[in-house]
């Protein structure tokens, strides 16, 4: 991502998931802005940001952080909410394994108590060990836990999936992590 591109995902992000009320932005119970409102209410803080270059930031984000309706009169993050909204996640069959990248720092709380939704909305799993890495070494050194994702299914756990691929559950309990 260009270096502008990413700073300006990065205050979209903070506004469309956790503080839209940092330039009084008005989110529905879906997570949708208006999105006349929100250019004209971040100009102060992203004087650049315009249709053309918003329109450009939702297309080549990395992770497809942030959708359109179709109308492109109305924009969202596809996840990563602290404030609550209903993204209206239908449950879904995961895979039989799923993969959770974290750091050991956390590994003693992670064996007792299993992983965690922490400050977000579900724990975040991945398909491919590799976006797993990736999402641990944020932290650090990356710790990969595999989750038996197919089990807690037939145990009745749902499973989510979000626009951008990102698999979500409430919670993953310590018997069902593979600790090596
Ligand atoms: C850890 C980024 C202590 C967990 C990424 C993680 C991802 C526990 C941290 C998305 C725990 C929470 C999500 C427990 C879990 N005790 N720590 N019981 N259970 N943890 O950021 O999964 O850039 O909320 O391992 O790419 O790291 O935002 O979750 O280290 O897709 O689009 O607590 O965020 O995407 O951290 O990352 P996070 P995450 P975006």
């Amino acid at each position: 991502m260009k270096t502008n591109h990413k700073h300006i995902s990065k205050f979209l992000s903070l506004i469309l998931r956790h503080n839209p009320g940092k330039i009084k932005l008005h989110l529905d119970e879906n997570g949708w802005a208006d999105v006349s409102e929100l250019l004209s209410k971040a100009k102060r803080h992203q004087p650049s940001l315009d249709m053309k270059l918003l329109k450009e930031i939702v297309e080549t984000n990395d992770k497809k952080r942030f959708a359109f309706n179709e109308g492109e009169t109305r924009i969202r993050a596809n996840q990563g909410h602290s404030i609550q909204i209903d993204l209206e996640y239908k449950p879904v069959r995961p895979p039989e394994f799923l993969y959770h990248g974290t750091v050991a720092k956390f590994m003693d709380a992670i064996r007792e108590k299993g992983l965690l939704k922490m400050s977000r909305h579900h724990v975040h799993l991945s398909e491919e060990r590799e976006t797993a890495t990736n999402v641990g070494s944020r932290r650090g050194k990356p710790i990969i836990l595999t989750v038996r994702s197919g089990e807690m299914y037939t145990n009745g756990i749902e499973f989510f999936q979000s626009d951008n691929g990102v698999w979500l559950t409430d919670t993953v309990a310590p018997e069902y992590i593979e600790f090596k």
